[in-house]
């Protein structure tokens, strides 16, 4: 009996979490090339409640550009407060340069358990 109740609930968050993500199926096939050192525009989708790539490593001086590419609001926020994107709704963007070599850990305010990191090297 508690056990059917268990499965049930566990039915209903995943169709839910399906219904959520959508027939957005955007397979955009970009390759970065990382071999240059000259500042260059790195780029992270949200898509699929995550970030796109989730880790990313620039170069000191690099600018990253986060686009939301679905239809549900997410921010790209610093933990230490390096940046904070703000609300970003479909198809908003959000840059940020880093000036300083370190490791970023950052989350969507809206949907903490999105998180990812990127590299300043
Ligand atoms: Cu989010």
């Amino acid at each position: 009996m508690k056990q059917n109740a268990l499965l049930t609930l566990a039915l209903l968050l995943a169709s839910t979490m399906i219904g959520c993500i959508g027939g957005d199926d955007d397979t955009s096939s970009e390759t970065t090339d990382d071999d240059g050192e000259t500042p260059q525009s790195n780029n992270v989708d949200i898509t699929g409640f995550a970030f796109s790539p989730e880790t990313l490593t620039i170069s000191v001086g690099d600018t990253v550009t986060w686009t939301n590419k679905e239809s549900a609001t997410h921010t790209a926020t610093a933990d230490d407060g390096e940046f904070d994107s703000g609300n970003l709704g479909n198809g908003d963007t959000f840059s940020h340069t880093f000036t300083t070599a370190g490791t970023y850990t950052y989350y969507c305010k809206i949907h903490p358990s999105m998180t990812a990191t990127i590299i300043v090297e």
